[in-house]
């Protein structure tokens, strides 16, 4: 494979993090389908199904540190939120799709890693009336994920404003974690020519709204701001783990409308999501944020947020 032009999170199947650089067996996952255990090369859906005919369906990405699911509450929140936004209805209780989960980590014999959970339209016809299909399907996959190199948690990243908007809520709601992520790939692709790390995604009233993955975050004089649900921004679980370490650190933040100039004038500059966890980012359009290096309250969030996702979350193994 080709050396990628940009970093970035990955998942990846259990085994390939083995070090010692010696060639590892490829070890199939375990997926769940269905209320099923099923290798990965036998965990198939149908061809029919509309969560492929149409990104018709939700998903959630979730991680799991030291044995215990991280924030597993308000992922299960969202993604029952994001059906009920959609008319789909989960075809599992809540405390069956926690099992589920916590089963299919357990299968995999992980502790640390990252869990995909899918639900899909399910089967219907060629038409795009979600009508015609009679079940939902869940999916859940359990995997290990490759992280940001240390480095740049050190350095930071570079983002670019793209030309592609976020989608307008009248649209499609950005709070919804839909399987419909075009937009956002449309902008990694802009991120991905323009040499950047990550895409700075503007709603339509030019207006900072996210990152194709994470929550954007300006530090200015000692307080943070970020943008409203409002703006375009998803309700990042990890963007509220930002609030609750501000508050705990005492450092004030607010939601309002942020601009490229913003951003531009900033001190420092920081991204929140589930693969990111909380990254520095060092340069926007080509102009260097405070210093060029992650300034002191970036600094003080990573090492705060590394402390919490060990502390507490659902234990996996007891
Ligand atoms: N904005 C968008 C559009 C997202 O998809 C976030 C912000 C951050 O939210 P959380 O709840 O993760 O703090 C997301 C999260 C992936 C991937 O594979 C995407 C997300 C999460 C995990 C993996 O690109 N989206």
């Amino acid at each position: 494979m080709d050396e990628p032009q940009t970093r970035g999170a990955a998942v990846k199947p259990a085994d390939e993090s083995a070090g010692g650089g010696s060639v590892t067996q490829k070890k199939e996952l375990t997926i769940y389908l269905d209320g099923e255990f099923l290798p990965e090369s036998e965990a198939k859906v149908s061809v029919f199904d509309h969560g492929l005919l149409y990104g018709d369906g939700i998903f959630e990405g979730i991680r799991f540190y030291n044995g215990r699911v991280f924030r597993l509450e308000e992922h299960l929140d969202r993604l029952w939120d994001s059906a009920r936004s959609i008319c789909l209805e989960i075809p599992v209780s809540r405390e069956e799709m926690t099992e589920a989960l916590l089963a299919t980590i357990r299968q995999n014999g992980l502790r640390d890693g990252y869990i995909r959970q899918i639900v899909t339209r399910g089967v219907g016809n060629l038409g795009l009336n979600p009508a015609q299909c009679k079940r939902p399907s869940i999916i859940i996959i359990a995997a290990t994920i490759a992280l940001y190199p240390e480095e740049v948690y050190r350095n930071g990243l570079t983002i670019v404003t793209c030309a592609t908007r976020r989608t307008n809520a009248a649209a499609l709601n950005p709070a919804v974690k839909s399987l419909n992520y075009l937009n956002n790939v449309m902008a990694r692709i802009e991120a991905n020519l323009a040499g950047a790390d990550e895409a700075l995604m503007l709603n339509d009233a030019g207006n900072v709204a996210e990152c194709t993955a994470d929550n954007v975050f300006i530090i200015k004089k000692g307080q943070i701001f970020t943008p409203p649900i409002s703006a375009g921004a998803l309700r990042g679980i990890t963007r509220s783990v930002a609030f609750d370490i501000a508050a705990e650190l005492g450092i004030r933040i607010t939601e309002t409308d942020i601009t490229r100039h913003d951003v531009f004038v900033a001190d420092e500059c920081f991204l929140t999501g589930t693969a990111a966890e909380v990254i520095p980012v060092i340069k926007a359009d080509g102009r260097v944020i405070g210093t060029g290096k992650p300034g002191a309250i970036s600094t003080r969030m990573i090492a705060r947020f590394r402390e919490l996702v060990r502390e507490g979350g659902t234990p996996i193994y007891s």
